[in-house]
């Protein structure tokens, strides 16, 4: 497969595995796996066990992880940013002192009055470091804003801090008083 296309498989992996699992008529299990086989098969047939290694090993961002499954048959599942309920089974784990929040420059008002919220998906995203918050950001359109969030007061006042198999870090919600423009 060319990048190309590389690229259009993990955008509709993403979309299945992440928002959508009955569009093609699969269901994840509470954690958010799904039988390789069984998504090969969803598919159509059209996309080899090789296609999605590749898509899988490829991926600029790591974002799905395939593990063995208890059935001796091999789960695929994406690492993060999931819609559909699916509880990732991550422990809370200290965060740097410093994280951040790539985003539209125009979202700014409603950041530093209502905080990041998570929107549809099950956590704030914050990355950790401002190359790939920039990053983030910059899939919106306009000027990007990078935010830095003070997480060392944020986990010393209690609140849980998550990361993904691919490095992503996760929050519930991170109120403006955490917030810094960076
Ligand atoms: C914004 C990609 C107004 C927030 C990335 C963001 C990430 C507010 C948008 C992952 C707000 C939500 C997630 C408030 C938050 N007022 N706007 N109070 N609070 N927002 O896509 O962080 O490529 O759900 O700033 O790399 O952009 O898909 O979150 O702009 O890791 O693997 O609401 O998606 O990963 O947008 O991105 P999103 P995100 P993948």
């Amino acid at each position: 497969m060319d990048r190309a296309a590389l690229v259009r498989l993990s955008r509709r992996l993403s979309y299945i595995l992440r928002h959508d699992p009955a569009s093609v008529g699969l269901t994840l299990d509470p954690r958010g796996w799904v039988a390789v086989d069984d998504l090969l098969a969803a598919l159509g047939g059209s996309v080899s066990r090789a296609d999605l290694d590749a898509v899988v090993a490829g991926n600029d961002k790591r974002r799905y992880a395939i593990r063995p499954g208890p059935d001796g048959r091999d789960e695929i599942r994406a690492s993060q940013g999931h819609s559909v309920p699916v509880d990732l089974g991550l422990d809370p784990v200290p965060p740097p002192p410093l994280l951040y929040h790539g985003t539209s420059a125009a979202a700014l008002p409603s950041i530093r009055a209502r905080g990041l919220e998570r929107g549809g998906r099950h956590h704030v995203h914050l990355s950790a470091d401002v190359t790939t918050a920039r990053a983030v950001g910059g899939r919106r359109r306009g000027p990007v804003a990078v935010l830095a969030v003070d997480a060392a007061a944020m986990a010393a006042a209690g609140y849980p801090f998550y990361r993904s198999a691919n490095g992503v870090w996760l929050t519930d919600r991170v109120p403006p008083e955490y917030l810094r423009t960076s």
